[in-house]
């Protein structure tokens, strides 16, 4: 269970830190299961449905990117996404009634692993309103060398920042970011962050010797009702999936306008996303993430 200390930092930061949540036991079952579900993948062959390879490597490297849905594949995450434990603390900072809406493996490989830029992950899949947490377990020692999260806090109950450039999704804020404002979040394997899906979030690319992989879920108050139904919201929800308490009967409003993510070319992860738009500005917002 969270304290109230730690609920009350939720809500006035827009994130908390958690260290020691995942046990050492609970690590290595997780570690092994990632290790099963990546091997044999190759920048050249893998399967595109499952994961996403760091495409800065030699066709036949291994080093993975992303891992999609864990908590929808693979019965060890499912698992955990459903447990009491996780459960009620997403019940003290959302309320009862409670909607898996997904979840992923960021690898963030040694010496490689890709940069994240600033958003907020409520720009990809408007809702209703802003009962949604992102939550990331480090399942390695997280340190800025090897690209720990960084906030942007008390910014999540201000209006959503641009991410669209020409009236194309971005995937990122493409206005100025005051990095000088960024708290990088060093932690322990096993430590975790809930962090509100209005929270400007980003990493930088992890130039270290040590890898930096985290399991993100999310979740949602149930009456948190998607208001756009474009392809990605389309694939997302058919994951969504009832976890605590009751489905909703009425959706609550709290956001008066919303911007839609209307994206330029075909869907894409955020890390393509992001790559494109590098590609088309050549000014990547990250430059203003605090690098040490
Ligand atoms: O892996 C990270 O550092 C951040 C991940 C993130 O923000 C995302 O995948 O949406």
């Amino acid at each position: 269970m969270l304290s109230p200390q730690h609920v009350e930092h939720y809500h006035r930061e827009g994130y908390v830190v958690y260290p020691g949540f995942l046990s050492r036991d609970e690590l290595a079952t997780f570690h092994a299961e990632m290790e099963r579900v990546a091997a044999g993948s190759t920048l050249a062959h893998h399967d595109k449905t499952r994961l996403e390879m760091e495409p800065k490597q030699a066709p036949d490297g291994t080093l993975v990117r992303r891992l999609y849905e864990p908590c929808t594949h693979y019965e060890l995450f499912r698992e955990f996404s459903e447990s009491d434990k996780l459960l009620d603390c997403v019940e003290q900072l959302l309320g009862p009634d409670l909607l898996f809406h997904y979840s992923k493996i960021n690898m963030k490989p040694a010496g490689i692993g890709s940069p994240v830029e600033w958003h907020q992950d409520l720009s990809y899949y408007p809702l209703t309103n802003r009962d949604s947490v992102s939550i990331l377990f480090y399942l390695d020692d997280a340190t800025v060398q090897n690209g720990c999260l960084q906030v942007i806090p008390r910014r999540h109950d201000g209006p959503l920042l641009s991410h669209s450039t020409d009236g194309f999704f971005q995937g990122k804020v493409t206005e100025p970011v005051d990095g000088t404002q960024a708290v990088p979040l060093e932690g322990k394997a096993g430590a975790v962050i809930f962090m509100s899906c209005m929270t400007p979030h980003a990493s930088i690319t992890n130039t270290s010797t040590h890898p930096r992989r985290t399991l993100i879920l999310s979740y949602r108050a149930a009456d948190a009702c998607p208001i756009y139904c474009g392809e990605m919201t389309h694939l997302t929800e058919q994951n969504v999936r009832l976890v605590r308490g009751q489905r909703a009967l009425v959706a609550r409003f709290t956001m008066t306008d919303f911007p839609i993510p209307r994206y330029e070319k075909r869907i894409a992860s955020l890390y393509e996303l992001q790559e494109q738009s590098r590609s088309a500005s050549a000014k990547p917002s990250l430059a203003t993430a605090r690098a040490s």
